[in-house]
């Protein structure tokens, strides 16, 4: 197990500001001196006054930040109000709505302060119209610290938790529901996890990592999990992990030897040579364009920042210009033009956070030339639980910061959010006025891969560059999911036709903003993509080319497999008709009473994102059954015999296209039955026949079902 708990560390720093402000339960977190502060009892009312303390001990520094970066927004962007948040954003997700997830803990203290930790306080924000919808988990648990990352429908998944004052891990695995605003359990992990990372995986499958055990697990795409017995492997806290370009999971740090997992049957590692010499202990990293991962700061407040180039068969790892700022605790987030931005973090080394260093100035890394450049600072000090986000729109959401035994200590908490608009959204003529954006009048809601799609767009002739962004899932500096990949596209006459990505090694499948950059580097508002594989299918019965005799019993028989989902419905069709449904495997229909006719029979699977593949056709023949022949060869109509006779009836039967199954022998016209006989020649013995005048008969039945009736014959048994 990992190195535990830094928010146990203490590194209080004060601020020059009065510590007379400081609220009351601001004792240093040590060892195992929890429970000497949870006899302080929390008052609600120190909450207000631990965000203002926060505000005024570093509004100087704040206001020097913002002296220091004088320029226009057209260079260094802007950034809007500092609004209050009803929880700490110590945890943001961007929902496929558009909205943001944000879950912090049971309340403004470090997690330690808490005896009880039943429920989570949680919200969505909606970037468009500010407004904040409560959606606190009440399952039972509180998920402040968990790993986070989407599912392939745009769920959250989220594995552990903090389970209590002792900061242990919770088994619980929980799912947000954006459609609902609904929370729900799923199956508990084998081992309670605290700092955990979740990883989707380019089968739809996610991938959790540490978070104390050291046994990964895989959420597989039934929602069941399974271990990676044998991948059992000592990492840091919220491990970096993405799926590279060979399929699979590429570990990036914090720490300095770089890896790969192989998550197939139950798991395998390979090591490769070290990053650098940092341990970016809370520093960040980027995946900014595909198989390339830019890593920056962390460490004790490092500048340096290295690229990774995971496109070979090893990794090879190049510098790129340092920040201007060193830097831990920050975030590094792409933006829609494939650019990387910094934010927050602290200069001095502080393992969580430090109110006299904090780093307000973004910075903005261009993959071309491997500069950063600084660009206009945020108003509040984000540090240890702030977050940075990718909206939809193009800007990014800074958010968080608090909620630690040092930050009590201290007096941190930043329960607010501020939105950074980069420079690319102003127009470069001077007015600060917005630039005019590019639009994206329509493009497909989901897409396969190496699959051509048309993106409408009156700017079609503007547009130099279209990208896919993985949706975030943000917390403690990691990204577990952003990914920038670029797509290739041809514009013509209002509609840019792009490929999809080649394989879901290069975009795990899932949801993506689609945002088209223009001539002058402004993006579009971004669209909601879902990458997805489709379903396979294939027919193993009937037989290709199987003939049949009508009336027919066909039956049909389907498999069906999803690489990147599960599969919901097979459906059989003959022609464009739907015969039946399946909705669980083995998929089969038994079709009846099929008439004479050629059919062209194929099953159609749905996966769970809804997409469908049809199989080859498979073309069968129901015959027309000719019925057979029968006539009753003895006794000769109008024979006599004496009273009490024994009478062999003897009959033939023929069938011109198939075989007779049986041959019936009746008296009384066809309404009494004598008996039968299976195999000619076919005869039946009727002993001491009844006296009387009868009407004979015999029905022959074929292998198809038909009967075909004699004619009568008579005869006389004497009284
Ligand atoms: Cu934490």
């Amino acid at each position: 197990m990992s190195a535990r708990c830094a928010a146990l560390v203490t590194s209080a720093l004060l601020a020059g500001a009065a510590p007379g402000i400081l609220p009351s339960a601001g004792l240093a977190h040590g060892g195992r001196s929890h429970q000497s502060e949870d006899s302080a009892p929390h008052r609600a009312a120190d909450e207000p006054a631990l965000s203002s303390f926060t505000s005024r001990a570093t509004a100087r520094d704040a206001a020097t930040a913002l002296a220091a970066v004088a320029a226009p927004a057209q260079d260094v962007g802007s950034w809007g109000p500092v609004t209050a948040w009803p929880v700490v954003g110590v945890h943001v997700a961007l929902l496929p709505n558009g909205k943001v997830l944000a879950h912090d803990s049971v309340g403004d203290k470090a997690a330690e302060s808490y005896a009880v930790h039943d429920h989570t306080r949680a919200t969505v924000w909606d970037p468009v119209t500010g407004t904040q919808t409560p959606v606190d988990v009440h399952t039972g648990f509180n998920v402040f610290c968990s790993g986070l990352a989407h599912l392939t429908n745009g769920s959250l998944f989220l594995a552990g938790g903090n389970k209590d004052y002792a900061l242990n891990g919770i088994v619980q695995t929980h799912t947000f529901n954006p459609a609902t605003n609904t929370w729900s359990l799923g199956p508990n992990m084998a081992v309670g996890r605290w700092y955990p990372s979740v990883t989707p995986l380019r089968n739809g499958e996610m991938l959790i990592t540490e978070g104390g055990p050291d046994t990964p697990e895989i959420r597989t795409n039934t929602g069941t999990l399974r271990a990676l017995s044998a991948a059992a492997l000592n990492l840091p806290l919220y491990p970096w992990l993405d799926v590279a370009p060979d399929g699979r999971t590429f570990y990036s740090g914090p720490d300095q030897t770089m890896r790969s997992l192989d998550t197939a049957g139950s798991g395998a590692w390979q090591a490769y040579g070290q990053r650098d010499t940092l341990n970016r202990s809370y520093g960040s990293r980027a995946l900014y364009d595909v198989g390339k991962i830019l890593v920056s700061g962390g460490a004790a407040s490092a500048a340096d920042a290295r690229v990774i180039d995971i496109n070979g068969a090893t990794p090879t790892t190049s510098a790129t210009a340092p920040m201007a700022y060193r830097r831990r605790q920050h975030n590094l987030t792409v933006l829609a033009d494939g650019t990387v931005l910094a934010t927050g973090g602290n200069s001095s080394g502080a393992s969580l956070v430090d109110l006299a260093n904090g780093v307000y100035p973004a910075e903005q890394w261009n993959p071309a030339t491997g500069q950063w450049k600084t660009l206009a600072p945020m108003q509040v000090t984000r540090q240890y639980h702030s977050t940075a986000l990718l909206l939809p729109d193009g800007r990014v959401l800074s958010a968080g910061g608090g909620i630690c035994g040092t930050c009590d200590t201290v007096g941190y908490l930043a329960k607010n959010a501020e939105v950074f608009t980069p420079p690319y959204l102003y127009k470069k003529d001077g007015s600060g006025a917005l630039a005019t954006r590019p639009s994206i009048a329509s493009a497909p809601t989901a897409v396969g891969y190496g699959a051509g799609f048309d993106v409408s767009t009156p700017e079609a002739a503007a547009i130099r560059k279209l990208a896919l962004v993985r949706l975030g899932a943000v917390t403690h500096s990691v990204n577990m999911e952003q990914r920038y990949v670029p797509l290739t596209f041809t514009a013509g006459t209002g509609t840019l036709r792009a490929t999809s990505p080649v394989n879901a090694n290069v975009a795990p499948p899932g949801m993506y903003m689609l945002f088209a950059i223009d001539a002058n580097g402004v993006p579009s508002q971004a669209r909601m993509v879902t990458l997805r594989q489709a379903p396979t299918v294939g027919l193993t019965s009937p037989a290709a080319g199987a003939s049949y005799t009508a009336p027919a019993t066909v039956s049909l028989v389907a498999t069906a497999k999803d690489a990147d989902g599960t599969v919901r419905k097979v459906e059989f069709f003959r022609g464009t008709t739907k015969l039946a449904e399946d909705l669980t495997a083995p998929y089969t229909y038994t079709w009846s009473a099929v008439p004479a006719g050629s059919y062209s029979l194929t099953a159609r699977a749905t996966d769970d994102l809804g997409a469908t593949t049809t199989s080859a056709a498979r073309g069968i023949t129901v015959r027309a059954n000719t019925p057979p022949a029968t006539s009753i060869t003895s006794p000769l109509n109008g024979a006599v015999f004496p009273r009490k006779a024994d009478i062999t009836i003897a009959a033939r039967a023929t069938d011109a296209d198939g075989t007779v199954r049986k041959v019936e022998f009746f008296r009384a016209n066809g309404a009494t039955k004598l008996g039968e006989d299976l195999t000619a020649p076919y005869s039946y013995r009727w002993y001491s026949a009844l006296s009387g005048t009868h009407q004979l008969r015999v029905r022959a039945t074929d292998n198809g079902g038909a009967v075909t009736t004699s004619a009568a014959v008579g005869i006389t048994v004497r009284y």
